[in-house]
């Protein structure tokens, strides 16, 4: 079988979940490198992959996937490697929550309109930091009642659950509110510390 190619850049949340998953069964792939946001634009090669025009985009032997969670899912059914979906109906459906509620509730709050809006934007708009915040401290409230005992989300597996998570967490520290509300929940705070010093997370980070 041929080597899996992964549309994307560094920059991108969903690019790395995909990513870490990939390195955390051990494969060997391809990270073609597509910018989405760049000035000229997506080329229309790439809306063949994904018709939304987001990163990523993944293809294996001529099966091509967009939808991260449909990717991370792939990833971990069809290649050998430690498995990272629980072995039961409800450790795999509080996997799919978690995924389900991050990208539902999270991703936006946390990357957009707290981490991009402080960071990237010359005259931040405070209304949609501090709305960001609002959900962003239900979704750690929720991730906090919904974690398992043990060192990661679901108990002492690791799972496509922690994967999803620890991009989404790690883009919104990079702003100071976003870190100060991390350190309010202990229990997700250090699940975040563990996660961080995965050779998966830490290979995973931006480079330039
Ligand atoms: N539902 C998609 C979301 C992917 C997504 O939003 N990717 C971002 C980068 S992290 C993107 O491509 N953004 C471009 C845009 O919003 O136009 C997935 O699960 O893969």
């Amino acid at each position: 079988m041929s080597k899996p190619i992964l549309y994307g850049a560094d920059y991108s949340v969903y690019v790395r979940i995909a990513r870490m998953a990939l390195e955390e069964k051990g494969i060997n792939y391809e990270l073609v490198p597509l910018d989405i946001f760049a000035a000229e634009g997506i080329p229309a090669w790439y809306l063949e992959h994904h018709p939304f025009g987001r990163i990523p985009a993944f293809e294996h032997d001529g099966f091509r996937l967009f939808e991260t969670s449909a990717i991370a899912r792939y990833v971990d059914e069809a290649f050998d490697g430690p498995a990272l979906q629980p072995a039961d109906a409800r450790g795999r459906a509080r996997m799919s929550q978690m995924t389900g509620m991050l990208d539902a509730y999270g991703y936006r709050a946390m990357v957009w309109d707290v981490a991009v809006e402080r960071l990237e934007k010359a005259e931040p708009d405070e209304s949609l930091i501090a709305g960001g915040l609002n959900r962003a401290e239900k979704v750690l409230e929720v991730m906090t009642s919904l974690k398992a005992h043990g060192p990661w989300l679901l108990g002492n597996q690791p799972t496509l659950a922690d994967l999803h998570a620890a991009p989404i967490i790690a883009y919104f520290i990079k702003a100071a509110e976003g870190s100060d509300l991390l350190a309010r929940f202990a229990a997700i705070h250090d699940w975040y510390s563990r996660m961080a010093a995965r050779a998966s997370f830490v290979g995973t980070q931006k480079t330039s």
